[in-house]
């Protein structure tokens, strides 16, 4: 596994508005043409939402629990993502899709407005989570310290102000939220939330379950909600993304599951940069009916 020198670091492209990874653009055909199956399953978030968590419940629940066949592979190679691109050994994610078999359970952090057509036709079920601004800033900013496809993060107040103009990899949190969420009728989605996961993760799954048309025995279900707990996937070397290299993804800088709560923001913001971030949400977020919390 390994990305070229040029790759690295390297600022955003745009692409039709979007800051992305220059890899993903140079691959962007591919994914343009990339043909849905209707019984796939597609995982769709803003980064650092909690897309992990849920690609870890949804290979469980597909597995009817069985601990040991989720098991089998890293957690990104059981739940590929559809615009990952890498060079030389790094496939990219609608190749290894396309050999795939059905049901397919694949992830995207792509905008709405970048969905290739296939999904608008073929209507597979889509689960969107979303998590509160706050903390995916947060997250985000230590993400990109330690991923060398992010330009360096700076400083946290240097990162915050690029995060609020949605000058971050895949653009506008608020506006990936709030257009996901207003056209979430015009697609077979169910939309949750990371806050409620924390809140009550078997309720969630219930919800899950119920959406995918799906039966589940109560020990299953209660097997599910320990694999998929903060500190057995923080342990999980198929979920901690331990199996990625230090080149690559600098776990010293920060582990990839680092925290897991709802509210460590509360240890990043100072008073006056909370107070500047709630005036801007407030204004972006004023026209839409979704709403978060930022604690629980
Ligand atoms: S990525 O890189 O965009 O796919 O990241 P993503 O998986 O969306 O989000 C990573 C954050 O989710 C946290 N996480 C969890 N929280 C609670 N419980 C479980 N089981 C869990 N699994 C992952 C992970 O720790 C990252 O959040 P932070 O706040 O950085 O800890």
């Amino acid at each position: 596994m390994d990305i070229p020198e040029e790759f690295r670091r390297r600022d955003y492209q745009m692409f039709r508005g979007i800051p992305l990874a220059s890899l993903f653009v140079e691959n962007w055909k591919r994914v343009e043409q990339f043909q849905v199956r209707p019984d796939d399953l597609l995982i769709a978030s803003f980064p650092k939402s909690g897309t992990t968590w849920m690609c870890e419940i949804m290979d469980l629940i597909l597995n009817n629990g069985d601990v040991k066949k989720c098991q089998r592979d890293a957690v990104y190679n059981r739940v590929v993502m559809l615009e990952f691109a890498g060079v030389t050994t790094i496939q990219p994610g609608t190749e290894v899709l396309s050999r795939m078999p059905s049901p397919r359970l694949l992830r995207t952090h792509l905008p709405i407005s970048l969905l290739p057509k296939s999904f608008w036709e073929n209507s597979c079920k889509v689960i969107y989570v979303a998590r509160n601004a706050k903390d995916v800033a947060v997250s985000s900013y230590h993400f990109a310290g330690a991923n060398i496809l992010h330009p360096h993060p700076g400083t946290w107040e240097h990162y915050l102000e690029k995060f609020m103009a949605g000058k971050v990899m895949f653009g506008s949190w608020h506006e990936h939220v709030t257009s996901w969420w207003e056209k979430r009728n015009d697609l077979r989605l169910l939309y949750l939330f990371y806050e409620d996961m924390k809140e009550d993760l078997e309720r969630e799954i219930r919800k899950l379950l119920a959406f995918l048309e799906k039966d589940m025995e109560e020990e299953v279900l209660k097997i599910i909600v320990q694999r998929a707990s903060f500190q057995v996937m923080k342990e999980n070397p198929m979920t901690n993304y331990e199996t990625i290299p230090t080149h690559l993804l600098d776990k010293r800088v920060s582990p990839f599951m680092r925290k897991g709560i709802c509210g460590d923001w509360k240890n990043h913001f100072t008073v006056h940069q909370n107070e500047k971030f709630d005036e801007d949400y407030e204004k972006k977020m004023s026209g839409t009916t979704l709403s978060f919390r930022t604690e629980i």
